[in-house]
């Protein structure tokens, strides 16, 4: 099984933090590129894709219908349940069951799940997270999984699931290049967030533009917006102030990984 950090995360942020810390959770992010939030979630300029990414950014607003997300929430969750502690998991099994078709109603309250405060590499704020190696086997899931992976551009794929309470946000950075390759799709559940995605180089001229992202919607980046727009995940400004998300990650693996570390041997 692969470690849920690879050395290659651990590298890069001991680079550019020279901060040591070791947290069970995948890291793939470039703390190079990071940068304030603030100014973007309060002034969110919504717009479609440039022209000029249509070849490496793609967009599928309503890929998965109501009950394909509900299934594929409850089996990430599953997974994700299981990792936390005996004291959470006990407080959510006493839970009285919702009977709704919401998706938010999947989710138990924030206070009911251990979400981590921030990320060693301060890009992740108010989340869970974990390498997934299996999906549990409910009716209808792999189906639902075929249907995403078919979108894939090539079949080496990692699976990544990104747990966001309704205060989470992910900051402006470039995925870590030794921990995936050329492209990454994510899959959103849950609230609807921001996305926003702007040029690493100042002196592009690119502007940067932001998408919102609904339950069931899949977005694609690769190559040129893989690796020269930083990406991040916004609450939408409003008096809900968010929700909590789930998104469904998966990356190519690297062609050269930076290292590897002792477990992936
Ligand atoms: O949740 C998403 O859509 C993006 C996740 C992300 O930026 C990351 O895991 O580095």
């Amino acid at each position: 099984m692969l470690p849920l950090r690879s050395r290659a995360h651990f590298f890069l942020s001991h680079l550019s933090s020279n901060s040591l810390h070791l947290t069970p959770c995948l890291a793939a992010r470039n703390l190079k590129s990071c940068n304030g939030l603030r100014s973007y979630s309060s002034h969110p300029k919504i717009s479609g894709i440039p022209e000029y990414l249509a070849t490496c950014f793609s967009f599928w607003p309503n890929f998965l219908s109501l009950s394909e997300q509900r299934l594929l929430l409850t089996a990430a969750l599953q997974r994700m349940d299981s990792l936390d502690s005996p004291r959470a998991q006990r407080k959510r099994s006493k839970l009285k069951p919702v009977h709704s078709d919401e998706i938010q109603d999947i989710f138990a309250p924030d206070a009911l799940y251990d979400f981590a405060e921030g990320h060693f590499d301060g890009v992740i704020h108010h989340y869970r997270e974990m390498h997934l190696t299996s999906w549990p086997g409910l009716t209808g899931l792999p189906e639902i999984i075929q249907r995403i992976l078919s979108l894939c551009p090539s079949k080496d794929v990692q699976t990544h699931l990104l747990h966001l309470s309704s205060r989470g946000d992910i900051l402006p950075h470039v995925d870590n290049v030794g921990a995936s390759g050329s492209w990454i799709l994510g899959v959103s559940l849950g609230d609807q967030r921001l996305l926003r995605m702007e040029a690493v180089d100042d002196s592009s001229r690119t502007e940067p533009f932001e998408l919102l992202l609904p339950s069931g919607s899949v977005y694609l980046q690769r190559d040129h917006a893989r690796y020269k727009y930083k990406h991040s995940i916004l609450r939408v400004p409003g008096p809900g102030g968010g929700q909590q998300r789930l998104s469904v990650m998966l990356r190519v693996r690297p062609a050269f990984p930076l290292h590897r570390s002792v477990s992936d041997q």
